[in-house]
């Protein structure tokens, strides 16, 4: 079992879409092993998409991220961190295929309804970015 970490970001809490992707997270096999919702911080947004620092879009996705409250969830699965990819969809939601989550619930590649870790080590970084060790089940 692996387990990955993932957000369902400020758009998908203000249209009340959060119930609809953890259901249909759990139906898909995910565990959940730790959730919380936060209203993100700028210090907490910039620390978390650090690696996007030096991009051009890094100001405006942190003012996205801090625009209201997120969910934020450790899952595990059998390949979770792959298989939460797959489901989620490509980054920009015009680009995403049919039937997953960011095509479905997503409005532009910014405004794209969830995050999931891109692989292990940021997986690692983003659970305990977020959650302490007492805060996670299993
Ligand atoms: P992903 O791993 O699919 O979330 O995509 P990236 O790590 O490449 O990007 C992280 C976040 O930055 C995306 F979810 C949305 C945002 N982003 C933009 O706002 N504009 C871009 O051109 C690329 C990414």
């Amino acid at each position: 079992m692996e387990k990955t970490f993932t957000v369902l970001k400020p758009d998908t809490v203000k249209a009340g879409s959060t119930g609809a992707i953890i259901g249909r997270l759990e139906k898909e096999g995910f565990r959940i092993r730790a959730m919380k919702m936060l209203h993100l911080t700028e210090t907490q947004a910039q620390g978390f998409y650090y690696v996007h620092r030096e991009r051009p879009f890094f100001g405006s996705l942190v003012k996205f991220m801090t625009e209201g409250p997120a969910v934020l969830m450790v899952l595990e699965a059998e390949n979770a961190i792959e298989k939460l990819r797959k489901a989620m969809g490509a980054t920009d939601p015009a680009k995403a295929e049919e039937g997953t989550i960011r095509k479905r619930f997503g409005t532009n590649i910014e405004r794209n309804a969830i995050h999931g870790s891109d692989g292990p080590d940021t997986a690692a970084f983003e659970i305990s970015y977020f959650f302490s060790q007492l805060e996670i089940v299993g």
